[in-house]
């Protein structure tokens, strides 16, 4: 299926949880309680007006990751083509109120499941469409255990089918140890799984696996109000993330124009807009940075995973680079732009080339070579 048949970029469109697998940038999937402020938060982050109320199909919103480095990179190439990297934020349905002991619903695990990170909306403010008064810490605990009850009712029906079919290799006793964290109430975010384990348990995309931020939509008078230290320190315990923001207040800034976003968030006392805090703490705090491309066909931002080595680093851009890897050369980002151009850095000797095994830095200005 074609990427652009899916999505325009920067607009609004539907996906179902199948057509989100097809979805190439980083997927993040808002999540929540029913009522909790997803949408608004959706909107808060995209400036896309998000649709109101329960639907069938998963609203998607493309964000370009801002970065200075890319717009140095474009001032000294003028090149054909700027591509900043990508978030796909993915406004998921809600899910019900009360906990139901059967885990999450079938339509918001479909959704759930393709995304890479989960940012988990937790209701700080008060609905008066629901009866409960807010309380963020209950929210986050009781989803999260939600998410851990939809994980352990799929590892039960894979253990059963293991054991029917006589299974004692080492599938089994991963999912038996897997089974009995999960029986504690614990995400497995938190649990030691090795490289070749991972590569066993990618087909389950286990919700509680994924990277999670919890985000606190506080009242609209609560737009610079610290986080719960409680609330803090209980995520905490389970590697989750906390962001607050007053998502309602976020939302209206979000739509206005450039210049007007820029006053509005002076007179609020914000350093920036509620998408540029989310995504540097998204980065941050999942473990994610950006290598850069340039030259005058295009200036490119690619993200990867920190701990990534060259030749996989290549495989972002095109698989035929990874399997034909020779070397790559890389000027790191500030040697670029103290010297502005590749000959400068050679002459200065900033240029290095560096094999295979080369973990990747943010900010690398990386040029690969290859031979297929
Ligand atoms: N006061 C206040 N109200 C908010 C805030 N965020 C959302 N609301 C209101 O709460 C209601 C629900 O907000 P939504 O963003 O639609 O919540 P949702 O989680 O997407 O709801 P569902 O998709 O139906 O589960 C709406 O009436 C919003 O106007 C907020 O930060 N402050
Ligand atoms: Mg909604």
């Amino acid at each position: 299926m074609a990427l652009d048949r899916i999505y325009d970029p920067l607009r609004l469109s539907l996906a179902t949880g199948a057509q989100l697998r097809h979805i190439a940038p980083m997927k993040a999937g808002i999540v929540g309680f029913s009522g909790s402020g997803k949408t608004t938060i959706f909107t808060a982050l995209t400036g896309i007006a998000g649709q109101p109320g329960q639907r069938k199909d998963a609203v998607l919103g493309m964000i370009k990751v801002p970065d200075e480095r890319i717009d140095f990179l474009v001032r000294i190439n003028n090149p054909k083509k700027t591509t900043y990297a990508e978030i796909c934020f993915v406004d998921i349905a809600g899910a019900a109120l009360e906990q139901t002991e059967s885990g999450l619903a079938t339509h918001v695990v479909n959704e759930m499941r393709p995304v890479d990170a989960i940012v988990h909306v937790v209701r700080g403010f008060d609905n008066p469409a629901l009866t409960r008064a807010p309380d963020p810490l209950r929210d986050m605990q009781n989803f999260e255990s939600e998410m851990i009850l939809t994980d352990l009712i799929q590892v039960e029906n894979r253990l059963q089918r293991l054991i029917k079919e006589g299974n004692k290799g080492q599938e089994r006793t991963l999912i038996e140890s897997i089974k009995t964290h999960l029986e504690d109430n614990k995400p497995l975010r938190q649990k030691e799984l090795s490289e070749q384990e991972l590569g066993l348990l990618t087909g389950f995309k286990f919700l509680s696996l994924k990277p999670c931020i919890v985000l606190v939509s506080q009242p609209d008078d609560a737009v610079n109000a610290e986080t719960d230290a409680k609330l803090v320190a209980e995520a905490q315990k389970n590697d989750l993330h906390v962001l607050s923001m007053a998502g309602r207040v976020e939302a209206e800034i979000a739509e206005l124009d450039a210049e007007e976003q820029k006053e509005f968030l002076a007179d609020l006392g914000l350093e920036s807009s509620a998408r540029n805090r989310f995504v540097k703490m998204a980065y941050r705090e999942l473990g994610l940075i950006s290598f850069l491309t340039q030259g005058p066909d295009d200036c490119h931002a690619w993200t990867i995973k920190r701990g990534t080595n060259a030749r996989a680093a290549a495989g972002k851009i095109h698989s035929d680079i990874e399997r034909g890897f020779i070397r790559a050369e890389v000027i790191g980002f500030e040697d670029f732009q103290k010297h502005g151009s590749e000959a400068a850095c050679r002459d200065a000797g900033v240029f290095r080339v560096e094999g295979k095994d080369y973990e990747v830095k943010d900010g690398d200005v990386i040029n690969f070579r290859f031979n297929v």
